[in-house]
């Protein structure tokens, strides 16, 4: 037998481990670790199974587990569960309305006051009569019929927001709290995301989440759902003390006994406050942690909402004003592609029109491979399509029920699509990636505008007054199709451009003939290439020292440079098979856009490797950066100031103190032609330095 002792800490443990989940279910406010909380709850668990005599109905241990059940009991309710008008309506008379009938049915005339209201929200979920005898939750039943409904009580103690012992020092003999059991986004996304990477099956919506989860014989399983709950009134109510005699003073004593109760709610008199609130929820609807389907009004006086009473089964009380559906079934009568900025094709299904979020939509994402497979989405399905707010419409679920017979195949983008519908350039996947991806990056029109203000930029080629504005027009009016058009444009074709006056013209076709001569580094960054930036560009440079070996190389060649990686490699061998980048890189270089070469890490690779070199004055055709590129490549460093330790100087035109600073220190000085000969791969001399 249990000594008094163990009673006590038993009872001890199910109070504080109750105050916990309190503070993490339903106030979000979590009070202990949850190793601690372990803790407690293992120890409660140990002296039960010790005591077994020991378990109430209310420990927090009796909330998981039980056998799943044969079927459900039926309930009658001891009050009927009535149902609420429901109005759909997405305007502010509405409230108005409701307002206007109420204070009808009450005989008020324009002169009684303002009658007093209480708005709430109206969840997406199951409405759920939860019965407390004494403070001890007997029963659970979902609505049914409002008559009888069925009796869930195992699957809603799984329900850790739910108190099995209400908190307050005088319970009611009897009360009985009518609400809706509902799945939090954030709760259903994460469990879809647990689902999908055990394999398992996902759940199509928060709603169905929370329906399917009660309906759901085995409560083990029902335990895994993430669930919550709001109360929203009162059924059968006995012998409760100094009972509330208004709605929302209902909804504040419920809350104070441990009762889930929602926040976004008002009390105000008037229809005015009714149309604030409905408009506030409305604009802040997206934001909210879970999906509701309107907003509902309440007649917040007892004794008014008596003297209403109800017509059938809908109180005359009470209206619900639903905004409007953000899910609609519809018919999907195609999978097209549409080709982004980046060159990403994205599948879009063709759907028959259906009016969803407000709007009529026709078009709704897939997103990508990855989901059309995950949701199985195929032409010909019917499927649900989601539009929230702002959000680009979505297909959410195939109804596979509804399938055609004969199946439609499956939709593999690949197989549809081999080549770009913009282009016709090759459509890839690459390693790892979600998207499919077209390789015409220099070419395809979708790409266009992006690869030309990419080419044109300050790191890349570096031609100013090449801006977003300008590449629109040329784009536009069909003037520059790839970036080797530019280097075709005219005086007369710019100066006629919009807001382009002749000397801006002038000075832009200077700094297109100025950008002719680049460095290999540029130029590779130029191109756009999928995951080639501009170090990685650079590190390319230095590894090949020429174009032509960079566009011949393989893969394994490409995976010896560094930082290299499989996808990078794969992103440049993929770039240069497509012929029409091919052809574009070849009309740039025929237009004029030139850079030095040189012999390439595999053969100049350090040869200058712990050689500090500094450059001054004007190269005869080096620009600066492409000489301290070379040099880099080399594995040499370049220093901004001469000393004893320097081991050339590369002296150009007009090179000042710096070349006196070497004559002093009788450091060896080179022309741009010794530079060159002394990276060049067959140099006598750097053979000599490397032996040193
Ligand atoms: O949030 C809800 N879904 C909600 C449902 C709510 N906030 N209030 C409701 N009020 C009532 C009355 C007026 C009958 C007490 C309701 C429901 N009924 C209701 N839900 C499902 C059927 C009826």
């Amino acid at each position: 037998m249990a000594s008094a002792d163990v009673l006590a800490r038993a009872t001890a443990l199910r109070r504080e481990i109750e105050q916990h989940n309190y503070a993490y279910y339903v106030l979000d406010q979590p009070t202990i670790p949850d190793a601690e909380y372990d803790w407690l709850f293992r120890e409660l668990q140990a002296l039960e199974t010790e005591y077994p005599e020991l378990i109430t109905p209310d420990s927090p241990t009796q909330r998981v587990g039980g056998k799943p059940l044969d079927g459900f009991a039926q309930v009658r309710h001891a009050v009927p569960m009535l149902s609420i008008r429901t109005e759909t309506d997405t305007e502010a008379s509405g409230a108005q309305a409701f307002d206007v009938r109420v204070r009808k049915e009450l005989g008020l005339s324009e002169a009684d006051p303002l009658v007093e209201y209480a708005a709430e929200l109206k969840f997406d979920g199951l409405a759920i009569n939860l019965r407390y005898e004494h403070g001890l939750l007997v029963q659970a039943a979902t609505r049914g019929d409002g008559e009888t409904g069925e009796d869930v009580t195992q699957n809603i103690r799984t329900l850790h927001c739910i108190p099995l012992r209400l908190q307050t020092e005088a319970p009611p003999a009897v009360l009985e709290v009518r609400g809706e059991v509902f799945m939090r986004r954030d709760d259903f996304e994460r469990y879809n995301a647990r689902q999908r990477e055990a394999g398992k099956l996902t759940l199509v919506n928060p709603r169905n989440g929370a329906a399917g989860s009660i309906r759901q014989l085995d409560p083990a399983m029902a335990a895994q759902r993430p669930l919550s709950f709001f109360a929203y009134g009162l059924g059968d109510v006995q012998g409760w003390k100094d009972a509330p005699r208004t709605h929302g003073a209902t909804l504040d004593a419920l809350a104070g006994m441990s009762i889930p109760v929602c926040s976004e709610r008002i009390i105000g008199s008037g229809a005015a406050v009714l149309v604030a609130f409905h408009d506030d929820i409305a604009a802040r609807r997206d934001s909210l942690p879970f999906d509701i389907d309107g907003v509902v009004y309440k007649v917040n006086a007892y004794d008014l909402q008596r003297e209403l009473g109800f017509l059938t089964r809908e109180p005359r009380w009470a209206v619900a004003h639903k905004y409007p559906a953000q899910e609609q079934l519809t018919t999907v009568l195609g999978i097209e592609v549409q080709v982004g900025r980046t060159g990403a094709l994205t599948p879009v299904a063709r759907l028959a029109p259906v009016f969803v979020g407000g709007v009529t939509v026709t078009n709704a994402t897939l997103h990508n491979q990855d989901e059309i497979d995950r949701k199985d989405v195929r032409v010909g399905d019917t499927v649900i399509v989601r539009r929230a707010g702002d959000v680009i419409p979505e297909v959410v679920a195939a109804v596979i029920e509804r399938r055609p017979d004969p199946e439609p195949p499956r939709f593999n983008i690949l197989e549809i699509y081999p080549v770009c519908p913009e282009c016709g350039s090759h459509v890839v996947r690459l390693e790892g990636e979600a998207a499919v991806r077209c390789t015409g990056g220099l070419v395809c029109p979708a790409q266009r505008k992006q690869a030309l203000l990419h080419f044109a930029g300050r790191r890349a080629m570096d031609i100013e007054g090449l801006g977003d504005k300008l590449v629109d027009q040329l784009v536009e009016r069909g003037l520059v199709h790839t970036p080797a058009d530019v280097y075709g444009l005219d005086l007369v074709t710019l100066a006629g451009l919009d807001r382009m006056a002749e000397k801006s013209a002038a000075n832009l076709l200077a700094a297109i003939e100025a950008s002719k001569a680049t460095t290999l580094a540029r130029f590779i960054f130029a191109l756009g290439i999928r995951n080639v930036g501009e170090t990685t560009a650079k590190d390319l440079a230095r590894h090949f020292g020429s174009l032509d070996k960079l566009i011949s190389a393989a893969e394994v060649d490409l995976l010896a440079v560094r930082d290299v990686g499989p996808i990078v490699a794969q992103s440049i061998t993929q770039f240069f098979a497509e012929p029409h980048n091919l052809d574009v890189v070849n009309s740039l270089r025929a237009a004029g856009v030139h850079w030095p070469e040189f012999a390439g890490m595999s053969q100049s690779a350090g040869i200058l490797t712990g050689q500090t070199l500094v450059l001054t004055g004007t190269l005869p055709t080096l620009t600066r950066e492409s000489a301290k590129e070379m040099i880099e490549a080399a594995g040499g460093k370049v220093a901004g100031s001469v000393s004893k330790k320097t081991a050339y100087v590369v002296a150009g035109e007009e090179a000042g103190s710096k070349l006196t600073k070497a004559q002093e220190l009788g450091v060896s000085i080179l022309d741009e032609a010794g530079l060159l000969a002394l990276l060049a791969p067959d140099n006598n001399n750097a053979q000599h330095r490397l032996d040193l």
